[in-house]
């Protein structure tokens, strides 16, 4: 549309608030690498991976070529009584970067679906083994768990929940949330104050009784709300108290997965290995939407236990295991091994680090806070006007060619695994002309 002037009305934009949007459109036409590149051609350096998910830069031509390739080949199978083998192929490779004993998946679209199948494997799961009384789900407040009726009944997004609060599913409880600004401002990597935190489970389990409850569900590191990182020892206090009562943990890694921490998946980074696993995103490096949920060897044999041979899961989705997403994923999954991505990541999370404490000091900074190549920069709030100064923030930056996320107050970083110091180093100074001027 270069001639006649593209109207915006008729796309009701997600997440978006689409009259402020449409007054000042922010239009991404091409990418490649490191950027992102606007209609009128101005280059904008990808500071969040997308929306965390292109973890190998844009237009990796591998990936692309893997795409054009399937889709000339086959477009479609259905993945209901049927398969094509590169589905079992993923499987196995995905089963191999798993944390031990977590060697089965089940395909989605989307992170909102990888959550929703969780929840609803845990529920029939306890069903299955012979403790059906175990229905409650306890997730975590600011905890972003998408869009799904299942996802924000244990998300704790205020805003997400709100026009939809007499319709949340029932039974769900929630832990308070790790975000303990007063004590924990400035930390590098993992914040030292706030394991009890993690006890407030036992609280909750009491209240309700052990044997009500199904599930806990958390981000290892919440990226939504800010990046809010876990204290010293929280997530595995979280595990031991699951395991004392018998309660499946879910690790939520739709972001910290696929390298965002320079490993395979947060499990693996804390050492924390969880019971299921969802995630999406850096699947495919955001190329084409699919989502996975990874379960415990256990959980899936407890399935296949069944008698007879009925269906297993009465679950699943037309485009499961859809064959581009599929070529996608092991096109970016052959990316990240022979590149070394995780790796990569894991080197540069220290100059990141370094980056980022740099602004300390710099006008209406309140806190910094980094995880691998996660990272947030949070901001007092102008009286009255919460999530003002974020939103003026991440103006600024698109104008000046640099693109970072925002949330509320808090500015946050996930760049691509490709990131190099000069990109790093680039936005940092962009963010120090934003503040001071
Ligand atoms: N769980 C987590 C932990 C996520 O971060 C989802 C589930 C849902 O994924 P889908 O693919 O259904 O969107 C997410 C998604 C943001 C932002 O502003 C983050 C996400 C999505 C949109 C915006 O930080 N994460």
């Amino acid at each position: 549309m270069t001639e006649q002037k593209q109207s915006l009305e008729s796309y009701w934009m997600p997440f978006t608030a689409n009259r402020v949007f449409k007054k000042n459109p922010r239009l991404l036409e091409r990418a490649g690498g490191m950027y992102y590149y606007t209609p009128e051609g101005r280059q904008i350096l990808d500071m969040v991976a997308g929306l965390w998910c292109c973890n190998a830069g844009h237009g990796h031509p591998r990936i692309v070529e893997a795409i054009q390739t399937q889709a000339a080949e086959m477009d479609y199978a259905p993945p209901f009584g049927f398969g094509h083998p590169a589905a079992f192929e993923i499987a196995d490779m995905l089963a191999a970067i798993t944390p031990e004993g977590m060697n089965h998946v089940f395909f989605t679209n989307s992170g909102s679906e990888s959550v929703d199948t969780a929840l609803k494997i845990a529920l029939a799961y306890q069903k299955e083994r012979g403790q059906p009384s175990r229905t409650r789900l306890i997730g975590r407040e600011r905890g972003y768990h998408g869009v799904g009726f299942g996802g924000i009944s244990v998300g704790g997004i205020p805003y997400n929940r709100k026009q939809f609060s007499n319709s949340m599913i029932p039974g769900v409880d929630h832990l308070p949330h790790t975000h303990l600004i007063d004590r924990n401002a400035y930390s590098r990597g993992l914040p030292e104050q706030g394991i009890e935190l993690a006890d407030e489970l036992e609280n909750i389990l009491t209240l309700h009784d052990p044997s009500n409850v199904a599930a806990v569900i958390v981000e290892p590191i919440a990226g939504s709300a800010g990046v809010l990182i876990p204290p010293v020892g929280y997530l595995k206090r979280l595990r031991k108290i699951c395991d004392k009562h018998d309660i499946l943990l879910i690790f939520d890694e739709v972001i910290t997965g696929f390298g965002r921490l320079g490993h395979n998946f947060a499990a693996q980074a804390f050492d924390v290995t969880p019971d299921i696993i969802t995630s999406a995103k850096g699947l495919t490096s955001g190329t084409v939407p699919m989502g996975a949920v990874f379960v415990r060897d256990e959980i899936y044999t407890e399935f296949m236990a069944q008698p007879g041979a009925a269906i297993e899961l009465f679950h699943g989705y037309t485009y499961s295991a859809h064959p581009l997403a599929v070529a996608a994923c092991k096109a970016t999954q052959q990316v990240y091994a022979d590149e070394g991505l995780f790796q990569r990541a894991a080197e540069m999370a220290p100059v990141f680090e370094d980056a980022l404490h740099s602004l300390k000091g710099e006008p209406n900074v309140i806190d910094i806070r980094n995880y691998g190549l996660m990272g947030a920069v949070e901001f007092a709030a102008i009286e009255g006007r919460p999530g003002a100064r974020g939103a003026e923030i991440i103006q600024k930056c698109f104008e000046a060619g640099v693109m970072v996320r925002v949330t509320g107050d808090t500015i946050a970083f996930s760049p691509p695994l490709i990131v190099e110091e000069s990109h790093i180093q680039q936005t940092v100074e962009t963010l120090k002309t934003v503040l001071r001027a």
